[in-house]
């Protein structure tokens, strides 16, 4: 990719200075400079010489830096003295006092009675220090991320066939790669800048591009060779009969297998089962287009997959996204220049979440189950092994389920708006009314914070310091430019203060979070992570300043970063090293050590076939249409940033419903009319789309939207994958009905002709948003 450095300024004359930075608006962690003038942050510039952008910056990140300047910052702590009081502002010390008194009273009905629900989006040592609050101070497993939501599926299905998380390649293996094969990822909208590299990659290598996608998207638009439409919910049957294929027409690397593998003569057998005509006729496509697709990856090794959310939020996600993986290794494209799967993570730190574990994973990729790794983890924190007792990790929607029960009192939310983000959101919101909540977010009308009993304004990127690592394994350094507004205080500044007043203490008495400061954590964290997968231990801040983004593992083997994983072809499969002894990809039932130790593969990697399973909740002839849910290119979830900057606002300011032109035509809707999308859990309401992006009986509204009738997630269920719990967020029948006829306004006008292809150009190539 040419580098080219977009910036956007909005000052007169130049800024004070130039801070170091990276964006943080989507997993793709493009490196950048705050400006800043008198005080305040008045623009960004993209870094030239960044390895991930090259200078370039996509239309969020040009644009959403002016949500730091927003008049609805928190400024001050608030308290709810009673359920149906106002929330009053009060000082710290008030606010912290009655976090603590609340949190004690929980505690003495067990540690079980209080949880943790964080977020993708903290820094790295954010992550590690609340984790170790959480799991090393209360003792308890109650915690997760919203990675739940996000990249659960990216870290199980590693795991599943690698043993440990760890996304393998990397944006360099992109630039090098013949085919790019892009499953359930609308790369163009989510990762702008990314989807340069990857045309850029594409011409330079007379490369080809698949896209595996129910809808004609924008990346399909853009940038498609071979457009696999499958129905919603086909995925495993799709890999299934991709991997035939490849048997069928001998393309699978039978030294590699032998020598690396374990597991292709099952895997042979179940995919028997799925001939093309069989596919075909599940996936609702053209046995040509299976034939063309299986023929174009049997024929490079210098192949790269991406896989995200049209895999991951999906009831057989772990399956379909492993099995992307075992095409790799069946075409021995892997652990070389050029080739190699890449489970996306999508938010900005999610991978530093489950590499420093305040989500369902333990610090350094440990295993949980393994005791010698908690015992190594006890020492390391320096609390007693003795009395270190992991739990099983819970994932937030059984957490939920068990708080419905009344057995959860105490919610503490951190960095998320699971109001407008968790599924089902009627039922969401009636378990958060019965609980205390409380929520940390730099914003006070973000919609979760009219639930919450305490209220603790925080400080956000630009007013901070810390690590954060971006779906490639780089770690970037943001610096802090600007002091937070009014009394905000970081994410590291609050749990410090929190792990004091509870009085929480190592073996030696000294206070379990010994440090105040983020290079303290990150240099624990660097011991912490040593000699395990996502190890930090060569990296420092002068480094990352000096390169502008270095990926692990970082250490005297590798000082200055690794660009890919596995060179050696030795997984982290081992007993003791991998990071969970895995878990039955239908039921989610999780094997023993001692099953374990029957199949220890000792570092060849698995190959593990699924069969497929038609979706849970399918349509039926009250509501008829499957409903999937997902991203448009000018927001970012639940728009607390980018619905804040006129320039993406006004591109789609309200959320809309993706209809296929047929069943507009049967349903007498027009391009505008005001319709109902309903379910059994919820009614949405907004102007219709009609646009061939979706498949007929197929709709698809942005999840963006939270307020009123506008919310995606009124539809969605608890349904979820068995092994990494991510919710099935693609997939909900509903109906459809016109309530009026509407003129339609020249947004959703524009936003037709843009995803009906008028306008191919990449966006983070365009001239304006
Ligand atoms: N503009 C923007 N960019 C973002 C974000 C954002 O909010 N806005 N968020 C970031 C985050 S956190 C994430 S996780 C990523 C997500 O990035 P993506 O996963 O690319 O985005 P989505 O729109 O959720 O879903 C991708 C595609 O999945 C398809 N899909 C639906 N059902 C199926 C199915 O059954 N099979 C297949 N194969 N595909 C299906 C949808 O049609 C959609 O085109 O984006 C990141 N980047
Ligand atoms: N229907 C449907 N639902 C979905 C999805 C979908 O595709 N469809 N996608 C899912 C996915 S992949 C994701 S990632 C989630 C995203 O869902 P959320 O994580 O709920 O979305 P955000 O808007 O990013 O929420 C982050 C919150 O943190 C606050 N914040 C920002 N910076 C900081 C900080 O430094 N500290 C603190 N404490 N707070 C901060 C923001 O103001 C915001 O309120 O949504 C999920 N929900
Ligand atoms: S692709 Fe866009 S949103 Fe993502 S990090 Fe780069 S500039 Fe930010
Ligand atoms: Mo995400």
């Amino acid at each position: 990719m040419e580098p080219r450095q977009d910036q956007n300024l909005k000052c007169s004359g130049n800024p004070d200075r130039w801070v170091h930075s990276a964006c943080i608006l989507c997993s793709n962690g493009c490196g950048l400079e705050i400006a800043v003038k008198d005080e305040r942050i008045v623009g960004v510039r993209g870094k030239l010489d960044h390895p991930v952008n090259f200078g370039h910056l996509g239309p969020k990140g040009e644009n959403a830096w002016v949500a730091n300047e927003s008049p609805r910052r928190g400024r001050q702590p608030m308290i709810r003295r009673a359920k149906g009081a106002p929330l009053e502002p009060v000082d710290w010390d008030e606010a912290l006092d009655f976090f603590v008194q609340k949190f004690q009273d929980a505690w003495k009905q067990g540690h079980g009675n209080l949880a943790c629900y964080n977020s993708g989006q903290l820094t790295l040592e954010e992550f590690y220090t609340l984790g170790k609050l959480w799991r090393g101070g209360l003792r308890s497993s109650n915690i997760d991320g919203n990675t739940r939501l996000c990249t659960a599926t990216a870290a199980t299905g590693l795991m599943a066939n690698f043993g440990a998380d760890g996304p393998v390649a990397s944006y360099v293996d992109i630039d090098d790669a013949e085919l790019l094969c892009l499953y359930g990822h609308n790369v163009a909208e989510a990762q702008t800048v990314l989807w340069e590299r990857m045309l850029a990659a594409k011409q330079r290598n007379q490369g080809r591009i698949i896209v595996v996608d129910p809808r004609k998207n924008p990346t399909v638009r853009q940038g498609a060779d071979l457009h696999l439409q499958i129905r919603i919910g086909t995925n495993v049957a799709l890999m299934n009969g991709l991997i035939h294929l490849l048997i069928r027409n001998a393309a699978v690397d039978l030294d590699f297998v032998r020598e690396h593998t374990v597991g292709f003569e099952l895997m042979q057998s179940v995919v028997a089962e799925y001939p093309p005509e069989r596919v075909a006729d599940i996936c609702g496509i053209e046995t040509a287009a299976l034939e063309t697709a299986a023929q174009w990856i049997g024929s490079t090794d210098r192949m790269v997959s991406t896989v995200l959310q049209g895999f991951y939020q999906a009831v057989e996600a772990t399956a379909s996204s492993s099995l992307v993986n075992s095409v790799h290794l069946l075409r021995g494209a892997i652990g070389k220049r050029g080739a190699g799967p890449l489970l996306m993570a999508g938010q900005p730190s999610a991978m530093s979440n489950r590499e420093a574990g305040a989500d369902g994973s333990y610090p350094g990729y440990r295993n949980p189950h393994n005791l010698t790794h908690m015992r190594e983890l006890a020492e390391l924190w320096n609390i007693d092994p003795a009395t270190f007792h992991p739990e099983v990790p819970k994932d937030i929607i059984t957490m939920l389920e068990i708080a419905e029960r009344g057995e959860i009192e105490f919610l503490w939310v951190i960095g998320t708006n699971p109001i407008v983000s968790l599924p089902d959101q009627n039922r969401t919101r009636r378990i958060l009314e019965q609980l205390f909540v409380v929520v940390q977010d730099p914003f006070v009308d973000a919609e979760t914070v009219a639930l919450a009993d305490i209220y603790l304004p925080v400080a956000m990127w630009g007013e901070k310091t810390g690590c954060v690592t971006n779906a490639d394994r780089t770690v970037n350094l943001l610096c802090k430019a600007v002091e937070p507004p009014g009394q905000a205080r970081t994410d590291l500044e609050i749990f410090v203060e929190v792990a004091r007043r509870l009085g929480f203490k190592d073996r030696d008495g000294k206070p379990l979070i010994g440090y105040r400061e983020p290079p303290e954590a990150f240099d624990e964290w660097r011991r912490v992570s040593k000699g395990r997968p996502c190890d930090y231990s060569g990296m420092t801040y002068e480094l990352l300043l000096k390169k502008g983004g270095v990926r692990w593992p970082c250490n005297e083997q590798h000082p200055e970063g690794s660009e890919r994983l596995y060179e050696d072809l030795h997984f982290w499969t081992g007993i003791d090293d991998c990071e969970s002894y895995g878990a039955d990809f239908l039921t989610g039932d999780k094997h023993t050590r001692a099953e374990y130790e029957a199949i220890d593969p000792k570092g060849r990697a698995f190959l593990r076939p699924a069969q497929w399973r038609r979706p849970p909740n399918p349509p039926s002839e009250t509501y008829p249409f499957v409903l999937s849910t997902g991203r448009v290119v000018y927001h970012f979830h639940t728009r607390t940033k980018t619905g804040r900057s006129e320039a993406l606002h006004r591109r789609v300011p309200n959320a809309y419903v993706e209809i296929h032109p047929d069943d507009a035509q049967r349903l007498g809707i027009c391009l505008g009319d005001w319709v109902e999308v309903s379910s059994m859990r919820g009614r949405w309401e907004g102007p219709a789309m009609v646009v061939d992006t979706v498949r007929p009986g197929e709709l698809f509204i942005p999840f963006h939207f939270g307020k009123g009738h506008q919310a995606a997630n009124q539809h969605t269920t608890y349904a979820r994958d068995p092994v990494s719990q991510q919710p099935q967020f693609k997939s909900s029948p509903v109906q459809l009905k016109r309530l009026s006829f509407a003129e339609p306004e020249p947004w959703l006008v524009e936003r037709r002709n843009d995803l009906q292809g008028r306008d191919v150009k990449p966006y983070a190539a365009r001239d304006s948003v």
